[in-house]
């Protein structure tokens, strides 16, 4: 692993510089600022494998892999060949395309579930658009969700959200109506009494119960046996809908995503990320009794000028199409092999760590008790996950610049990657029980 000069001064901080003065704070997403781990942000200039090079050409390996989307890696020359192609047809007609009907069959086919599919451009369109169909077909308006999941930034889901809202400390966001705010009822993840507790306060008014299956947003937080059972059994009995956000679990679980995994089929699911293969892409579906009322065909009305565009279509296709039981195996293997070489790292170090991994997402808490739920992620030392994630940087490894995110591995990473990425974190836990020791 090359180890990296100093960050400071160099073409990143300039660029930061100027672009903090043309965006609010220098970025587009929040959680890239760095400002829960300190120091400049990469400024990534290109990426190839699980590697990513940043403007001064340092090179990292990649655990960020642009938040998920990218399960085969940065820039797979298949994907390029195919988007190159696509293009020359043009990038986008607001029109109907044969590569939006092949996209929807490959949805279905996977996530059977979802037997109508409805693209849009991102993970929170397709969430706050499944929630609008929720409300018109129970009538009711009332949505449970869950303390530090995360399901995009619409106004209802900024209660007590996790992912960047939680890393900066604004879980519920300034700007959010009163009454906007009021339909989001939280309860506790993994925690069943919780959520009868808030069916039976809101009774007859909920229309939805909204989940994570798997949580990644809080960090890793994998459902306890009975959650999610538990959460189908309750929406039949109240008429609720169940609503799977499978931004992050869909097609990164397995191949048909955290419900097929887990054996619980939701009535309406939303997916984003690995669906786009890197291009801006989510989607939302289920029920063909419920997605019938989705515009044209019904009255519930959403739309998208780029929804389904031909260049998202091809990027979708070509990254669905090379999922297999081959590399859901190796991810398993690799995600294994990583939680098993940073577990023994930190013991080594004598840090307290908690690990959740599911496949090939996992979060390091630095906690010394499990991490079932919101308030157990919430107790982990966001300082010492700093000191970490920088002497992990300096040694290039790039880690998500938050405790509350999931690492991601890919297909691109291989074995050696693994034990180049334990290797640099026996150094970065010794760091950090160094910096414990003051
Ligand atoms: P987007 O609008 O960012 O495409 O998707 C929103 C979303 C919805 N649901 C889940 C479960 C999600 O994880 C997300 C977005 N995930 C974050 C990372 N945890 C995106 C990264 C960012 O905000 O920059």
């Amino acid at each position: 692993m090359p180890r990296t000069r100093s960050t400071e001064n160099d073409r990143s901080a300039r660029l930061f510089a100027r672009a903090r003065q043309a965006m609010p704070g220098g970025v587009n997403s929040p959680v890239r600022a760095f400002k829960a781990v300190g120091g400049t942000p990469r400024f990534i200039r290109s990426g190839k494998g699980a590697y990513v090079k940043d403007e001064d050409g340092r090179r990292y390996l990649d655990y960020v892999m642009s938040w998920g989307p990218l399960i085969h890696g940065h820039a797979p020359k298949g994907l390029l060949t195919a988007l190159a192609d696509a293009a020359r047809h043009g990038t986008s007609f607001g029109a109907p395309t044969r590569l939006e009907i092949e996209m929807a069959e490959a949805v279905r086919a996977r996530v059977p579930s979802m037997q109508l599919v409805r693209f849009t451009s991102s993970g929170t369109e397709a969430a706050m658009s499944v929630l609008r169909v929720a409300r018109a077909a129970t009538g009711r308006d009332a949505v449970v969700k869950f303390a530090g999941c995360y399901h995009g930034h619409a106004d209802g889901f900024l209660v007590e959200a996790g992912s960047g809202a939680v890393t900066l400390g604004v879980p519920t966001s300034p700007g959010i109506p009163q009454a906007a705010a009021a339909l989001t009822l939280t309860a506790r993840y993994n925690d069943l009494a919780s959520v009868e507790d808030v069916v039976r306060r809101a009774r007859g008014q909920i229309a939805a119960i909204l989940v994570e299956p798997i949580a990644g947003n809080m960090g890793v937080v994998p459902p306890m046996p009975g959650f999610l059972e538990g959460l189908r059994a309750i929406c039949d009995r109240t008429g609720a809908l169940l609503v799977f956000d499978e931004v992050i679990s869909g097609f990164r679980a397995s191949a048909g995503g955290a419900q097929h995994l887990l054996g619980v089929t939701p009535d309406l699911t939303c997916l984003g990320k690995i669906i786009g293969g890197g291009l801006p892409v989510g989607a939302y579906g289920g029920r063909e009794d419920l997605m019938r009322m989705v515009a044209p065909d019904g009255p519930v009305y959403q739309a998208g000028t780029l929804s389904g565009n031909p260049m998202a279509m091809t990027a979708g296709l070509w990254a669905l199409s090379r999922l297999d039981d081959k590399l859901y195996a190796k991810l398993e293997r690799l995600g294994s092999m990583l939680a098993e070489g940073l577990s023994d790292a930190a013991q080594r170090a004598d840090v307290a760590i908690s690990l959740n991994r599911v496949g090939s997402l996992l979060t390091v808490f630095f906690t010394d008790r499990p991490v079932m739920n919101y308030d157990d992620a919430k107790l982990s030392d966001t300082k010492a996950y700093g000191t970490f994630f920088q002497a992990m940087l300096a040694q290039g490894v790039y880690l998500p610049p938050s405790q509350f995110e999931a690492w991601f591995l890919s297909g691109a990473h291989t074995r050696g990657d693994v034990d180049d990425t334990i290797r640099a974190a026996r150094k970065a836990f010794k760091a950090v029980a160094r910096a414990a020791r003051g």
